[in-house]
Order: structure tokens, then sequence, then C-alpha cells
């Protein structure tokens, strides 16, 4: 009797727990967080005029891609590891990547390929051939547009955003940049992007749109393409801010907020150069594969998505220095993921101090199924039997976040002869934590689970890496 009292308040409790209100990711946004990691290109006028943002004066003969081969992009962003590809459809310049109808600032005015060519065209039908991902980034300021700071512009830019999600196939993120400065006129511009979101949202469901406060994803606060600490919320308020200058600071856009009210997690951006744009003077300065695998460590191992910017030159390729360092951070990334130590020994996993769960169970959180996972309570420990001593250095946790984010503190350790000893201490997991710590030897490892928002948090996945 005593058992049970004991039992039914203890259900009571967690049920209350759990049926508090928190922000969910939609299926797309789901879908996002497993892009993970993706390139950026930013390409146009800029990148043969040596200028990071155009004036919008330059003259459409400028744009002439000796050798454009979308497949090259697309092969060296598999070999890196990359997910898909977004590309700037249009940059503050105004120039288009395509013939739009509602410019004449475009490549049908230029002489690439006798004004016949559409670099979207071709980029995503690569895309599609290699299995990657696409999206545009279309910027809201237009250097160029005579109607740039008139009402009418608005009208212009939500025909053009028509136009671009209803040419190329499925998109899955849309970019909006924040640089608002001024037009051909002298004048800004009032964006109207509860239309422009509107038409995103009607045109294409499965795109998740980016900007300073989302709606989709949000950037993350700094261009270096990291989470500078270890917590990362996916969750963010925003009322009373705007995108651009008016955003939330810089600083909540890198954590996000605890309990925050909307789902909108951290977008990494960087470039693999000291610039967006390709300038033949920072050929050698294009990062290494090590710096470039830190970075993806500090954000896709911090739960948040890299998308790293890989200009491509004026012949329309990627130059060789981006491409044998992103070869280099592809093959890194390989190898320092390929044998998840954990992988095979679901029968090893022991849960301790549970009443419901017995010891030995066969568990999901080492079945390398990211949408499988187990209800995890405060008091367990989660402990794991290499079988015999091996070596590592990283654990990998995914949260199941289809139900939100949760756990804000968790420790891990390993038994060293009769004692457990603390080799790492975090903050919080999400969509995915890589914790590195000086190479153990052991056998047995646990991670426990110190605080959380409800009180049994799902953990979808853990992994162990030499
Ligand atoms: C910024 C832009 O002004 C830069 O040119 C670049 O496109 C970067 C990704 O976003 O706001």
């Amino acid at each position: 009797m005593k058992y049970c009292l004991a039992i039914c308040l203890i259900l009571t409790g967690c049920i209350g727990l759990q049926a508090q209100s928190f922000p969910k990711p939609t299926p797309a946004q789901i879908e996002w967080h497993d892009t993970e990691f993706y390139f950026f290109l930013h390409f146009g006028p800029n990148t043969f005029t040596n200028l990071e943002w155009g004036h919008g004066t330059e003259t459409e003969d400028l744009f002439q891609p000796s050798a454009l081969d979308c497949d090259q992009w697309c092969r060296i962003a598999k070999l890196a590891g990359a997910k898909g590809l977004i590309i700037t459809a249009k940059h503050h310049d105004g120039f288009c990547l395509w013939p739009s109808q509602f410019s004449t600032h475009t490549v049908r005015e230029s002489p690439w390929k006798g004004g016949k060519g559409d670099v979207l065209q071709e980029l995503s039908e690569a895309a599609k051939r290699h299995g990657l991902k696409l999206g545009f980034y279309l910027s809201p300021w237009d250097r160029n547009h005579p109607k740039y700071g008139t009402s009418e512009y608005n009208d212009v830019y939500a025909n053009t955003l028509t136009e671009l999600l209803t040419r190329y196939g499925s998109l899955f993120e849309i970019w909006w940049d924040g640089a608002n400065g001024e037009g051909p006129n002298g004048k800004k511009q009032v964006y109207d992007f509860h239309r422009f979101e509107k038409i995103a949202a009607k045109l294409q469901p499965d795109a998740v749109i980016f900007s300073d406060i989302g709606p989709g994803c949000r950037w993350a606060g700094n261009e270096e393409g990291v989470i500078r600490t270890e917590t990362n919320w996916c969750t963010l308020d925003t009322a009373g801010f705007q995108r651009g200058a008016g955003g939330p600071p810089q600083d909540t856009l890198n954590q996000g907020n605890v309990r925050g009210a909307h789902w909108i997690p951290a977008e990494c951006d960087v470039s693999i150069r000291p610039g967006w744009f390709y300038h033949p003077e920072e050929d050698s300065r294009v990062k290494s594969p090590e710096q470039l695998f830190e970075i993806y460590q500090y954000s896709v191992g911090r739960g948040a998505n890299l998308i790293l910017n890989v200009p491509p030159d004026r012949r329309g390729l990627i130059h060789e220095q981006d491409s044998v360092a992103l070869v280099g951070l592809g093959k890194l990334i390989r190898e320092r993921f390929q044998q998840n130590l954990l992988r095979g020994r679901k029968r090893e996993l022991v849960h301790r101090h549970c009443l419901f769960i017995p010891k030995r169970i066969v568990s999901y959180l080492n079945d390398g199924d990211r949408m499988t996972y187990q209800r995890v309570n405060l008091s367990h420990e989660i402990q794991f039997d290499l079988r015999r001593k091996q070596k590592f250095s990283t654990i990998v946790l995914r949260e199941y976040i289809p139900e939100g984010q949760h756990i804000s503190a968790f420790k891990v350790e390993v038994k060293k002869g009769k004692k457990w000893v603390e080799i790492a201490r975090s903050t919080t997991i999400g969509a995915r934590k890589m914790l590195k710590f000086p190479e153990q030897n052991a056998r047995r490892i646990r991670v426990t689970i110190l605080e959380s928002n409800i009180q049994m948090p799902l953990l979808s996945e853990v992994e162990l890496y030499r």
C-alpha cells in the first residue's frame, strides 16, 4: 500500500512536469536540424570586382565566369561532409543570378552563356544529382533596384521571392540578411516581412527561414561560426525585437533563451576565407582543415547548424586551396566519428536506481537512430560497459528534440578501480553535444543528467569515440 502511494505520487509529479508546454520544432525544423552542416556560396559581381558590398552600379558585362561548374561545388560539398548548399541568389548589389522578370540587372543582361544562363537552374540540377539540399539567400537590401526605398519595392521583393520559390524545386532554407542600407535613391526600406513570411510559408512550407529572429532559425550572433559557451538553447524570445539592427543582443542570439517562447535554433555562419566573396589575394588565407574542424565542433558539436561559406572564384569554381582544406575537413570528420564504441553494446546498458526499468535492457540510446529515445529519470545513471578497457576522448549526446529541449546539466564519469571519477561536465545538450576530454582508458562509463526542466527528459543517442 505504502509503495502504491509512493508510486502514485511520483507518477503525478512526473506527469505534472511533463504536461507543461515547451516550444517544439516543426517537422521542417526537425529536418533542418538533421542537415547540420552545409555550404554558403557568395557569388556575383563582387567576385569580379573584388568588393564585399557591391554598389549596385556595376555593369552586367562584368559577370563572366569562364568555367562555371556546379557539379564541382557539389562534389566538394559531399567530400567535406556537407549536406546542402545555400547560394546568394541576389546580394546587396541587386544582381540576380537567374533571369528574373522583376529586374533588369541579371545574368540575362550579362555576356555569360550569351545571356541564356541561369546559375540557380544549374545549381538546383547539380544539387539533385548529388543528393544535396538547396537554399537561397535573397538580400532584402538592394542597392540597384530603382524602386528600393519606396513601398513598391515590397511588391518587387514579394514577386522576386515568389519567382525564386516556385522555379527551382524544394528548398530547405531561405536566408534573410539583416543588413539594411540605403538604395540608389538614398532611402532605406521598411520591409514587409510579414507578407514575405506568408509567401514563403505558402510556397515552400518545408523551408526554414533564417534571420536574426527566425522564425525558422536564428543568426548565432557572430560571424566566426561558433557557439561561444557550452550553453545553447534552441529557444528564443523575440517579442520587441526586429531583424537587423533591432535584433536581440549578440550573446543572447548565441546562447538562446532558456525557456524562450519560440523554437528558433542557432545557425553559425563563417567564411573559409577572411571575406565572404572570392578575392585572389586571400588564396593564402584559407582556413586549415584543423581550424575548420574546430569550428565544426563548436557549432554542430554544440547543437547548432554550421553554414560554411565557400566562395566560387572568377572561373566559377571552388579554388584549389579551398578544395584541399574542405577535403581535409571531410576526412577529419569521418575519421573522428568513424567508430562509435557504444554501438553493438546494446545489452550492456544498465539503468540504476530506477524502480520501473530492469537493470539490463536493450536500449535505444545506442542504436544509431535519432528518432528512437529513452526517457531518462534525473536519478538515473546511464551506464555502459565496453567489455574491456578501451581508449576514448569524445562523447556525443543527443536529446530527442521533437519533444523540445530540456537538459541543462549533465556529467560523465569513468570507473577507475572501484571509484567513479568525473571526466567531464557540461550544460545543454539539444540536437547534438560533442564533449572532448583527456583520453581515457576505461571499461565502464556513465552519464548522469543533473538538471532538466522536466522530470524525465528524452535522450536519443549516446556515442563514444576515440
Ligand atoms: C552580412 C552581409 O552584409 C555580408 O555581405 C554577408 O552576406 C554575410 C553573410 O551577411 O550581413
